[in-house]
């Protein structure tokens, strides 16, 4: 079996990744059971560029990480990662702020780092590398002679080619993405329009939905639809920490239900619509003043961007709204978590949850769809409410699937969700449950890892050739 070599923004702790999401814990099995590499940014920000990387021995797998300059940090990590590509990717062109300095940056940082990790590489290595901070990697892998599969897969949706026809390095991105030996997407919907751009810019040959030509090299590309790993988050539902126990027994002795949403403040998770259907709920229907709260828990993230504090402001001022409209001594009904909360404590809040609101403006994925379906009880499960711009949706239809742009509707399918009889909540859960035990972490890891292990590599000819 190869060698596992991973690379991703940043690296999780092999000794901690109990504590990390599913995604950490997946993929350091994965490197445990090949023994490899796991390369990325260390967090760390430095007045001039270390000329090596920190390398550290667990087990039979290295860690390797880097520092980046405070100038590369904001051109390359602030910039066109999450200015240009992040918003870019999203569908979000109002918010792309491009500027040329940023993408020399981002093709600086992908070199740097490609002549960090590459002396720690093998001959019969599987290269794995993750999300479009690295796009260019295996590029700058392949110029210093690498000759290894490589596989990439995009965690976030590929826009359509008119949308991605808005940055002035479409080509470049694209190309680059070629360079790959297998290319994975979260969704169909993701691989068509990657697929459209080839034909619409006639870059490559489609030979068919999973095939393509470029430069004499053969490409796989497919779907691998990102899960979780179902039973352990289940185990952690089910051991409510002490403190949840009390507040769920106390929402039940008033005969409250729950609402609950879980989302990294990003604008791309539709927190203000989602706020402002919560609002209308209310104000249509007076009756379930004192018998429902909404709980959403938003920590921050990528605080140096502006669009971020933008929207942590319109959510602050939503908040005071709609409390100060509909409060009473005795019932807040909308309850805003600006801090990340323990992974056990979240668990345990899903399970205690009759609705789960997943309303994003676009999502590759989306891991808190099914981990709310995991974290159910099956004898009296909640109801999942879900954005059709999700890319959970594709597979995850028994939820109520709805417009985020469309508060209204959305505030219908809270209600109905809330009201939904017992023998209705069981049916859907049941078939969600079914799909995300199907597609867990441990299938996603293997189909990709299988198709990069029989993909063209070695055969194929160096991309520059
Ligand atoms: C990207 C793509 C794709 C959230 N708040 C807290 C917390 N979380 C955890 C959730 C979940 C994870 O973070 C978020 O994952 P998502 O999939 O929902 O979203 P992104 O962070 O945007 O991830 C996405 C994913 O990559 C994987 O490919 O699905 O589409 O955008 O696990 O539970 N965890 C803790 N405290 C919090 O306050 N402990």
């Amino acid at each position: 079996m190869s060698r596992l070599v991973i690379l991703s923004n940043r690296v999780a702790d092999l000794r901690k990744t109990s504590q990390s999401g599913g995604l950490a814990v997946g993929l350091a099995d994965a490197l445990r059971q090949r023994g490899g590499v796991w390369f990325g940014w260390d967090g760390e920000t430095l007045q001039t560029q270390p000329r090596e990387a920190t390398v550290e021995q667990v087990g039979n797998v290295r860690m390797i990480s880097a520092a980046m300059t405070v100038e590369d940090y904001m051109n390359y990590y602030v910039g066109y990662a999450n200015s240009v590509l992040w918003p870019l990717f999203h569908y979000r062109l109002d918010l792309v702020d491009f500027h040329a300095p940023y993408f020399d940056a981002y093709q600086r940082v992908n070199a740097n780092f490609a002549g960090l990790v590459a002396p720690y590489l093998q001959d019969d290595d599987l290269i794995w590398v993750h999300d479009y901070h690295f796009i260019p990697m295996a590029n700058c892998l392949r110029r210093l002679g690498c000759r290894q599969r490589m596989g990439f897969f995009l965690h976030i949706p590929f826009p359509p080619p008119d949308l991605l026809a808005a940055s002035p390095n479409h080509r470049y991105l694209v190309e680059a993405l070629l360079d790959y030996d297998v290319l994975g997407f979260q969704t169909t919907a993701d691989t068509i329009n990657f697929r459209h751009y080839l034909e619409e810019w006639g870059v490559g040959e489609v030979l068919d939905e999973r095939t393509i030509r470029y430069k004499g090299r053969t490409i796989a590309i497919d779907r691998y639809p990102i899960g979780i790993d179902v039973e352990t988050f289940r185990d952690m539902a089910r051991n409510a920490p002490d403190d949840v126990r009390i507040d769920s027994a106390r929402r039940e002795k008033l005969g409250r239900k729950q609402i609950i949403g879980v989302d990294r403040l990003d604008y791309s998770k539709g927190l203000p619509d989602r706020f402002q259907a919560f609002g209308k709920l209310l104000a249509q229907h007076p009756e379930l003043e004192k018998q429902v709260t909404f709980l959403q828990v938003a920590p921050p993230t990528r605080e140096d961007v502006n669009a971020y504090s933008d929207i942590r402001d319109e959510l602050e001022g939503l908040t005071g709204s709609i409390n100060g409209r509909f409060s009473d001594f005795n019932w807040t009904p909308l309850r805003y978590i600006h801090r990340p909360v323990p992974r056990e404590t979240l668990a345990a809040l899903f399970r205690a949850s009759h609705v789960g609101l997943v309303t994003p403006l676009r999502d590759g994925m989306n891991l808190v769809a099914k981990e709310f379906v995991a974290a159910q009880d099956d004898e009296d499960p909640g109801v999942l409410v879900l954005s059709q711009f999700a890319g959970a949706a594709e597979d995850m239809t028994e939820a109520l699937i709805v417009n985020p742009y469309d508060t209204d509707t959305m505030a219908e399918a809270i209600h109905q969700a809330l009201m939904m009889p017992l023998d209705e909540r069981k049916a859907r859960h049941k078939a969600l449950l079914d799909h995300i035990l199907h597609q867990d972490t441990q299938r996603w890891l293997a189909t990709f890892l299988n198709d990069l292990e029989t993909a063209g590599g070695h055969t194929n000819p160096p991309p520059d050739s």
